[in-house]
């Protein structure tokens, strides 16, 4: 039974639906059950083969994310002017609008004047709509996505050495490999499930060798046999000196190579000049740790690696990818259990993207723009006449050409551009710059909206359906659990809406049909442009997907495939896999005496991307509340900073001001900021203010994991601290504009007494006692409950209290002690004794942070229950901390090491 869109509206029926997580590419089964248009559980599904049940802390609390309807995009909007706000409008009326104005800008300028800018976030079904609007109607290959800064370099380097862009192994290997090679990735963060199975692998037979490759200690590189910690952007060195011990020891497969390969003798001469020693010096770590990591790999029975964006995000993340494959293919690894590069998505269908030719150098069914069979293919299956020759803009040239006024319109779903892209002052000058910018979105606080001339109310996870591909090629089905609030509509629906009025005004002879009855509709179009191509799922339908459950592609004869090239067979020409010649390259941006420290970006554990769905989950906002960045002991001390100090954090684009702290698991000289929180919480631009655009030539993906970076203590003598207990877009947006009027500033969502805005500032001096009026009257305390204010000190100090006598909002300007008793109390401690002795009251001390997320345990009861003798054991058993999904427990085991040394 094919479930349309148009089934939905449910209203008391209760009701369970099998479907997948919307975060990472694992891709995890999950239950929905929803009752009276609620969701009222989401729990792992048993029967999904990406985890057997199993969630992270993330897909625990997918539940607390739903709805939300106070920060959501209920409504189209329409600004009328720029400066203007924007104002809701009936969505028929917004979806002419793009139409008509989209026509107009591609009359008057030609299509290329239109990028459309998309996400790996989305559903098959909502790409396959997209591309053949831009591609089919409007004619333009400037169709992008947010997987230019995610997968791109997989996805050529598995094209230019394998032949095609398919991952071939499967999570299965997982168990059994022998030799688990992982590069750039932090799998325990951002892959917890297959982290699990990785660990319970080893933990069943510990002769598996774990490498890990990461200039960071991460607590995937807590699992690590062997934890090669080399300098930024120094894979290709490291690779090409594996490469270059295998072959001097003999582990390489010549009957491998010489029967399914070519290019070997080119590539041999040239890892030739990279010794153990050569490499040692370009990667900053031990030869003997480069040799050990190659005799393992040469050793093992099957060999396995998995890599994402520390391979990825570099300006050399082709080369970095190509120079790791060679390794599988100079000794056979690969095509079999337990072996073979693979990669791991990122977002939950950046695959499917691929496969939906969901990026500007991609058609349908893995196809080439740049091939004129390949275009005519894709037009005939459409229904049009040609597609269009001129090569498509990625994602960083679709901004630059939107700065310089070439691309006029953008239209831009399931991303958040003003926090995600590099280089943020550009992306900000491209947003201003563009006559028309569409955004179609599901949630409120969403830097790009600030930048919307259009809004289109998208529906999101669980109300949607359609399919989505996870890293093992396995296609599932998502289905809708409950309707999409307002007037939100299913992505794929916005799509075809606007391009059936804009059929009617561009191309009223073409037979460009866009009247989908419903998803299922679309994925038999999609389906069919994989027909005869390596990926063929050409015979899958939603019925075939209901009966048999998630399949991996290539689906043939009613069966799907785990694992491909057993037989040595690549998707070349000659179906030889090719070694490429590349050489090595440094990051883009080298230190220098004025920015001498490497700073990379990545993730944490329990936030996704820009926040917009995790900020809503009192569960994951605990974990890490604010942004901060991290610097080894020994840089702390170098710049004169204690932990929590206000550091000034300047590249050669932009600058921020931010708290450090002391993490003695990076190197001296690196830094590492989360990426998570952009211009909408954090004065200035965010932490993309400071990234570079440069990108690999090949993959045209930026280097996000590398920038250099000056630091210098910020000195901000005077600070202030608010808290609003209103947890709806409209607090935040009352609360934003401070972000911008201080050098320090962050507003971030917290969870204190069932969810708030917290609001930090700080400055050199006391701003005057007018800007403190107005700053309180923004929180709502113009005329408080209760205060103990000293104007002649710039002290405020007020507070709101509900009827039932609980904080519902507060400030303290210059005088902050009471901020911690004050968000105690907002989130059900005791009330003080006195608001005299609160507010004037000595600083208590700092609220621990949850490190337990499933069955939110804090710190301090964790290093109590170690003082008490408890091990982690212990603790699991009496604190239930660790005992959910079991990402925590590495920091667990850190804490318990932590405390035990202090004892000691
Ligand atoms: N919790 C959480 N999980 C997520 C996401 C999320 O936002 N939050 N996002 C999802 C998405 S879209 C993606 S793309 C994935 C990303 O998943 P990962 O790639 O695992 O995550 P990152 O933290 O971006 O980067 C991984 C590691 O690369 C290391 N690194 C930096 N430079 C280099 C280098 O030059 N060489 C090597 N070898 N390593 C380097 C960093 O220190 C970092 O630990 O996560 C997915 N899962
Ligand atoms: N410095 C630095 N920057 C990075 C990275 C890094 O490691 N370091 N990583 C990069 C990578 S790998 C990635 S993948 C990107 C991610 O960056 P983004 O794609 O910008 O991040 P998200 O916050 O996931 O944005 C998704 C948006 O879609 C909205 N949304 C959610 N569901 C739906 C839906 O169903 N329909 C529509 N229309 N909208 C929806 C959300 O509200 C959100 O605004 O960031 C990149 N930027
Ligand atoms: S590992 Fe976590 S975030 Fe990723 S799909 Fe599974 S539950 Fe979702
Ligand atoms: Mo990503």
């Amino acid at each position: 039974m094919s479930m349309s869109a148009k089934r939905i509206p449910l209203v008391d029926e209760r009701r369970s639906v099998a479907s997948v997580c919307c975060y990472c590419g694992t891709g995890c089964g999950v239950q929905v059950t929803a009752e009276a248009g609620r969701v009222v559980s989401v729990v792992g599904d048993a029967h999904h083969p990406a985890n057997f049940g199993q969630l992270c802390s993330k897909g625990r609390a997918l539940g607390d994310t739903v709805r939300h309807d106070n920060r959501r995009v209920l409504q189209a909007m329409l600004r009328p002017a720029r400066g203007a706000a924007l104002q809701p409008v009936e969505r028929e009326l917004a979806i002419s609008q793009v139409a008509d104005r989209l026509a107009g800008i591609i009359e008057r300028h030609g299509p290329d004047a239109v990028g459309f800018y998309l996400s790996g976030q989305l559903l098959t079904e909502d790409y396959a709509v997209f591309n053949k609007l831009a591609r089919g109607l409007v004619g333009t290959n400037n169709l992008d996505t947010n997987s230019r800064l995610c997968m791109s370099s997989a996805v050529t380097g598995y094209k230019q050495t394998l032949g095609a862009d398919a991952p071939p192994a499967c999570y299965d290997d997982l168990d059994h490999a022998d030799c688990v090679l992982i590069a750039g990735s932090n799998m325990a963060y951002a892959h917890p499930v297959l982290f699990r199975r990785l660990e319970a692998a080893k933990a069943r037979r510990p002769q598996m060798r774990v490498i890990v490759i990461d200039p960071r200690r991460t607590d995937t590189a807590h699992l690590a046999d062997l934890h090669l910690a080399i300098a930024p952007g120094s894979d290709v060195a490291l690779f090409h000196a594996m490469l270059n011990v295998l072959i001097w020891e003999g582990w390489v497969d010549n009957d491998y190579i010489a029967r399914h390969t070519e290019g070997f003798a080119a590539l041999k001469a040239r890892v030739h000049e990279f010794t153990p020693k050569a490499a040692a010096d370009v990667c900053g770590v031990p030869a003997d740790d480069i040799v050990q990591a190659a005799r393992w790999f040469g050793q093992a029975g099957a060999a396995l690696s998995l890599y994402t964006m520390g391979l990825n995000q570099s300006s050399s993340g082709t080369a970095k990818n190509v120079a790791l494959i060679h390794l599988h293919l100079a000794t056979g690894q690969i095509g079999k259990p337990g072996a073979g590069p693979f990669s791991l998505t990122g977002q939950p269908n950046a695959m499917g993207g691929r496969e939906a030719g969901g990026m500007a150098t991609l058609l349908p069914g893995h196809r080439d723009p740049a091939n004129a069979d390949h275009r005519a293919e894709v037009a005939a299956l459409w229904g049009v006449a040609g597609l269009p020759v001129q090569p498509g803009l990625t994602a960083i040239e679709l901004f630059d050409a939107a700065a310089t006024g070439k691309v006029k319109a953008l239209w831009i779903a399931a991303t958040n551009p003003a926090s995600s892209l590099p280089d943020q002052a550009k992306v900000r000058a491209a947003l201003e710059r563009a006559e028309l910018v569409i955004v179609q979105e599901a949630f409120a606080d969403i830097e790009t909206l600030a930048f919307a001339d259009i809004v289109l109310p998208a529906a999101t996870w669980p109300e949607k359906d359609g399919t989505q591909t996870n890293s093992e090629r396995r296609i599932s089905r998502v289905r809708a659990a409950i309707a999409p609030p307002g007037d939100a509509l299913p992505d794929w629906q916005l799509a075809a809406a606007v391009a059936q009025k804009l059929a009617a005004r561009l191309a009223p002879t073409q037979i460009t049909n866009f009247a989908y009855a419903s998803p299922a509709d679309v994925f038999a179009e999609h389906v069919a442009t994989t027909a005869g191509r390596d990926l063929d799922y050409s015979a899958l339908d939603y019925a075939t997907l209901d009966q048999l459950g998630p399949q991996q592609w290539p689906f043939r004869a009613g069966q799907g495939t785990s694992r491909l090239y057993g037989d040595g067979h690549f998707p070349t020409a000659n179906g030889r896999a090719r070694f490429v010649d590349v050489g090595y390259q440094p990051v883009a941006e080298a230190t220098s005496a004025h920015y001498p420290i490497h700073l990379t970006t990545g993730r944490l554990r329990d936030h996704w991307h820009t926040l917009a769905r995790t900020g809503l989950a009192p569960a994951l906002i605990r974990h890490v509340e604010e942004p901060v960045l991290s610097l080894h002991p020994a840089d702390l001390a170098r710049y004169r900073l204690a932990e929590g100090e206000l550091a000034r954090i300047k590249s050669r684009r932009g600058s921020l001001v931010l708290p450090v702290v002391a993490d003695d698991q990076l190197k001296p000289g690196l830094a590492f900021l989360p990426m998570h929180w952009g211009r909408a919480f954090v004065a200035s631009e965010g932490v993309n203010a400071l990234t570079l655009p440069a990108f690999d030539p090949h993959s045209k993906q930026p280097e996000l994991k590398h920038t250099a970076i000056a630091i210098a203590p910020a000195k901000l003598g005077w600070q202030a601290i608010g808290w609003l207990g209103e947890p709806t877009a409209e607090a935040r947006q009352r609360l934003l504009p401070w972000l911008q009027r201080f050098p320090y500033a962050v507003l971030v969502p917290v969870a204190e007494a069932g969810g708030g805005w917290r609001l930090r500032l700080a400055a050199d001096t006391a701003p005057a006692l007018a800007a403190l009026a107005e700053l309180a009257q923004s929180l709502g305390l113009s005329q408080p409950d209760a205060a103990l204010d000293d104007p002649a000190r710039s002290v405020l100090r007020r507070l709101n209290l509900s009827d039932a006598g609980r904080p519902t909002a507060w400030l303290l300007c210059t005088d902050t002690r009471a901020a911690t008793a004050l968000a105690q109390w907002s989130d059900g401690g005791t009330a003080p004794i006195s608001l005299a002795s609160l507010f004037s009251g000595r600083a208590a001390a700092r609220i621990s942070r949850v490190v337990c997320a499933c069955i939110g345990v804090r710190e301090d009861a964790i290093c109590q229950g170690v003082d008490r003798g408890l091990d982690v054991s212990g603790l699991k058993a009496e604190l239930g901390c660790g005992t959910g999904c079991g990402s925590c427990l590495r920091e667990i085991a850190g804490l318990v090491e932590r405390q035990q040394s202090l004892t000691h």
